[in-house]
C-alpha cells in the first residue's frame, strides 16, 4: 500500500469490524478491480485507512435493512461546499484537507477547550452503527456508521443549565471548497439540536463508515449522524460546536424557514411545502421497477426517540 501523507489521520489502524469488501457484492468487486487500473477515485482522495471499532449494542443502532453499496454511498451526496449537485462532491471534495483538524467545543459549559482529532479518536471507544439516513428530498440509504454518541464529547466540557441547545459550525474556506460562492447557502453551515436530542445515545459522531475513515465527501474527518432527522440536520466536517441558551438559527432555516423547520424530524404525514414525504427511494434500488418505500415515523426510530416529543406539535414544529 502507498503512503500518502493525507491517508485517513495519518495512522493506520486495524479494524475489527465488518470491512467494506463485505458490502460490496462479488460483480462490484470486480469492477473494483478492473477500476484499479484507472486512476482510483478512493486513492486519489487519500482515503481507505481502516478504523477500528466494534459492534454496538445499541437498540436501533442496527438496522435490519440491507446496507447501501459503497460506491453508492460515496458517489451520490449532499455536500453543497463542493457542489450542489450529487455527482459533484466524490469528484471535488480531494482539495478538503482533513489533517490537521481540530474542533472547538464553547459556550455554556465548565470546561471549553480545543480537541484535535488525534484526540477525538481516543475520547470514546468506537461503535459501528447501522443506521438509515433520510434525506429531506426523498432518498434514503443505509450506512454502518463507526463513531461514538455525541454525548461523550459534550459530557467532557461539562455543560451548565444555561445549555439548552447545541449549534454546529462546520468548515467554510473558499481555498478548500469550490463551491463556497455558489450562493446556495448562507456559509458556513450551521446545524442545531436541543440539547436532549444531542445527548441522545442514537446521535452519532461519525469519524468512519464501512470499516473505514469517513470518505470526504461523506463530511470527513468528522460529522454528525442523527438518524431520525433529514439528512441536513447531519453536519459534515464539523470545525465548532456551541452550547447556548436559544434556539440556534440554521443555514437550511434561514435559506427557507416554511420548507426547513428546526426539527426537522423525518415524519411521513407532514408534506414539504413542495413535495409530499410519505415515501422514499433507497440509493441503488432505482430503475424502472424499483418500488419507492414508505417512510417511516421517525425513520424507523420511534420507539427510542418518540418520547423527546411527547405533547408537541410535530406539524407546528416541523
Ligand atoms: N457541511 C455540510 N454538511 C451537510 C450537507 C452540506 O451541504 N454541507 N448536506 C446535508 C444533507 S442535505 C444530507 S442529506 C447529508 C448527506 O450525507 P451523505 O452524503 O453522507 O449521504 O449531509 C448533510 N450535511
Ligand atoms: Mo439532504
Amino acid at each position: 500500500m502507498h503512503f500518502h501523507p493525507d491517508r485517513g489521520h495519518g495512522r493506520q489502524l486495524e479494524s475489527e469490524v465488518t470491512p467494506r469488501s463485505l458490502y460490496a457484492s462479488r460483480r462490484e468487486l470486480l469492477a473494483l478491480g478492473a477500476a484499479s487500473l484507472l486512476p482510483n477515485l478512493a486513492q486519489a482522495q487519500g482515503q481507505g485507512a481502516k478504523l477500528a471499532a466494534t459492534k454496538s449494542s445499541l437498540a436501533g443502532a442496527l438496522v435490519m435493512d440491507k446496507p447501501t453499496r459503497y460506491e453508492d454511498a460515496t458517489r451520490y451526496n449532499n455536500f453543497y461546499e463542493f457542489g450542489t449537485d450529487k455527482s459533484e462532491p466524490a469528484r471535488n471534495a480531494h482539495t478538503l484537507k482533513t489533517s490537521p483538524w481540530s474542533v472547538v467545543v464553547e459556550g455554556e459549559c465548565a470546561k471549553p477547550g480545543r480537541f484535535d482529532l488525534e484526540a477525538l479518536l481516543k475520547l470514546s471507544p468506537m461503535e459501528e452503527r447501522l443506521y438509515r439516513l433520510r434525506c429531506v428530498e426523498g432518498w434514503s440509504m443505509v450506512i454502518p456508521w463507526i463513531g461514538y454518541s455525541l454525548a461523550e464529547l459534550i459530557k467532557k466540557v461539562e455543560p451548565n443549565s444555561r445549555a439548552k441547545f447545541v449549534e454546529f459550525t462546520t468548515l467554510a474556506d473558499k481555498a478548500q471548497m469550490p463551491e463556497l460562492s455558489n450562493g446556495a447557502l448562507d456559509w458556513p453551515y450551521v446545524e442545531g439540536l436541543r440539547m436532549d436530542e444531542a445527548l441522545h445515545p442514537l446521535t452519532l459522531l461519525a469519524f468512519g463508515m464501512y470499516g473505514e475513515v469517513l470518505p470526504k465527501q461523506n463530511g470527513a474527518p468528522l460529522r454528525l449522524v442523527v438518524p431520525w432527522k433529514y439528512g441536513f440536520k447531519s453536519a459534515k466536517s464539523i470545525v465548532k460546536i456551541r452550547l447556548v441558551e436559544k434556539q440556534p438559527n440554521s443555514s437550511w432555516t434561514k435559506a427557507a424557514q416554511r420548507e426547513y423547520g428546526f426539527y426537522s424530524n423525518v415524519n411521513p404525514q407532514v408534506d414539504h411545502p413542495r413535495w409530499s414525504q410519505a415515501s422514499e427511494r433507497r440509493i441503488g434500488e432505482d430503475g424502472l421497477f424499483a418500488k419507492k418505500r414508505p417512510t417511516l415515523m421517525f425513520n424507523g426510530y420511534e420507539a427510542q426517540v418518540g418520547q423527546l416529543y411527547a405533547g408537541m406539535d410535530l406539524r407546528k414544529n416541523y
